[in-house]
């Protein structure tokens, strides 16, 4: 379903655990700053206001979103957080490069989270023209920065479950 559908702000607001010891660092985007600074002051209100302390958050800029897996990866090696948030802005423009960052972020995305172990949340606006990221970064389809912030909150939390589950039943 598109965010258009669904007020990003809520659609995964339900059943949210408390962050209290989790460590959740940012990665962000300084390209189209606008935008990815409103997502970086919701995400980590959301994150705050969920009981993560400020000093478990780490927020590191990049340049482009291009480089945000990079910056991921090295503040998983070098910070050992429970999740990684990157959070960018790529906006669509005359030629096919913004296909080319897209898809790059998110291979590189999912290939770190699948190798470390790590969530790395995807919270990257891909959209059309500014007006579609101002209606996703606090306008009326809510703040992909809050969406963000939840899913790294509902991730962490099913990894320790899970983590409970084996641990129970003897393996
Ligand atoms: C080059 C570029 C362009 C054209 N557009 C965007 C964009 O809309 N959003 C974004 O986050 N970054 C953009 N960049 C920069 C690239 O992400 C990257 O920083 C550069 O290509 C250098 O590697």
């Amino acid at each position: 379903m598109s965010s258009k559908d669904q007020n990003l702000t809520k659609v995964n607001s339900s059943g949210l655990p408390k962050g209290k010891n989790f460590k959740i660092h940012i990665a962000v985007s300084e390209w189209n700053s606008e935008i990815t600074m409103s997502l970086l002051s919701a995400c980590k209100r959301e994150l705050i206001e969920n009981s993560v302390s400020i000093d478990n958050i780490i927020v590191v800029k990049v340049p482009g979103s291009f480089e945000l897996p990079f910056a991921a990866k090295q503040l998983i090696k070098q910070k050992k957080p429970d999740a990684v948030i990157c959070l960018g802005c790529v906006i669509k423009g005359e030629t096919q490069h913004d296909e080319y960052i897209n898809t790059s972020i998110a291979n590189g995305i999912t290939n770190l989270s699948l190798t470390t172990d790590i969530p790395v949340i995807f919270g990257v606006l891909t959209v059309n023209n500014k007006q579609q990221a101002l209606d996703r970064a606090g306008g009326v389809h809510g703040n992909k920065g809050v969406e963000s912030a939840q899913t790294a909150l509902k991730m962490i939390q099913l990894k320790i479950d899970l983590g409970k589950q084996k641990s129970s039943i003897g393996f």
